[in-house]
């Protein structure tokens, strides 16, 4: 029996690797800021990687990419939660890239499956938020804040403080009620790390699928890559694909992508040489 993942109505069988789609409607993320501000622009957009494949949506009112400023909790509210009834209303199954407990509770109330808090429900209200209903949670792993976390990253051990931290977070959420199957572990790659940290983590993916916790991660068109081939944002396609399946060869069961259509292409084709090929004529 493979494991599953529970997230509000929906139940995902972890036997392959999930696909989430990035939506992100702020005027200043890294590589599609701007681009789906206007709402039917932003729907037409999830409803496009839905048809192509995506099993989740993401949708994040706050840019989290370096050096990116807060925003205000009314801004956000009003860039997410339509997004979400709309969504959630035709059967799609939304995630909510978000850090404020009070955007989580519209969210959910909304119709959202999925909480992806890049700081691992640590803000104080958010477990409880997540707690009281059946949401699913992505624990995200951070070191410091958008706004100065690529200045200096350092660690003794990435890999055994950032398991230790998911660890806690999970453990943490469970005391609080929130059901083992409903986490998502996330070492938060590019969040106060260097290209030497993030390989050492993607490395490392088969230590944090050992916790138990599924693991998501995110690596779509991220600077390391840019690091790594010299490419720009939005010619990153064929670096986040080859990063997308590092990740799922060492166990990572969800990634979090802006190219779905190519992305769930590159999952079949290694869900059918590692999985599959018994079944194959
Ligand atoms: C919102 N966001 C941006 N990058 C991310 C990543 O790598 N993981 C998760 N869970 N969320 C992210």
């Amino acid at each position: 029996m493979t494991a599953t993942l529970r997230c509000g109505s929906f139940t995902f069988d972890l036997g392959r690797p999930l696909v989430m789609g990035i939506l992100n409607v702020t005027p200043d993320s890294f590589s599609d800021g701007g681009r789906y501000m206007d709402p039917e622009h932003a729907l037409d957009h999830a409803r496009r990687m839905r048809d192509e494949g995506a099993d989740l949506i993401d949708i994040g009112g706050e840019s989290s990419r370096p050096g990116a400023l807060p925003v205000v909790e009314g801004d956000e509210l009003a860039r997410v939660v339509p997004l979400v009834s709309a969504l959630a209303a035709e059967g799609v199954a939304v995630a909510v890239d978000t850090r404020k407990p009070a955007v989580m509770r519209a969210a959910i109330s909304a119709g959202a499956a999925l909480i992806n808090d890049i700081g691992a429900l640590t803000a104080s209200g958010a477990i409880e938020a997540c707690a009281d209903n059946e949401v699913g949670v992505c624990l995200m792993h951070m070191q410091g804040e958008p706004q100065t976390m690529q200045a200096a990253p350092v660690y003794g051990d990435v890999v055994a403080e950032v398991r230790a931290f998911l660890v806690a977070r999970a453990l943490a959420c469970e005391a609080a009620g929130i059901a083992r199957e409903r986490i998502v572990i996330d070492p938060g790659f590019g969040f106060g790390k260097t290209l030497a940290h993030n390989l050492a983590l993607l490395r490392a993916i088969p230590t944090l699928a050992a916790t138990g916790y599924p693991v998501l991660a995110g690596l779509s068109r991220k600077a390391s890559l840019g690091q790594i081939t010299g490419r720009n944002a939005d010619e990153r396609l064929p670096a986040s694909i080859a990063a997308a399946l590092a990740a799922v060869a060492r166990g990572a069961s969800i990634v979090r992508v802006h190219d779905v259509r190519e992305t769930v292409d590159a999952m079949k084709v290694w869900q059918a040489v590692e999985r599959d090929s018994q079944t194959l004529r």
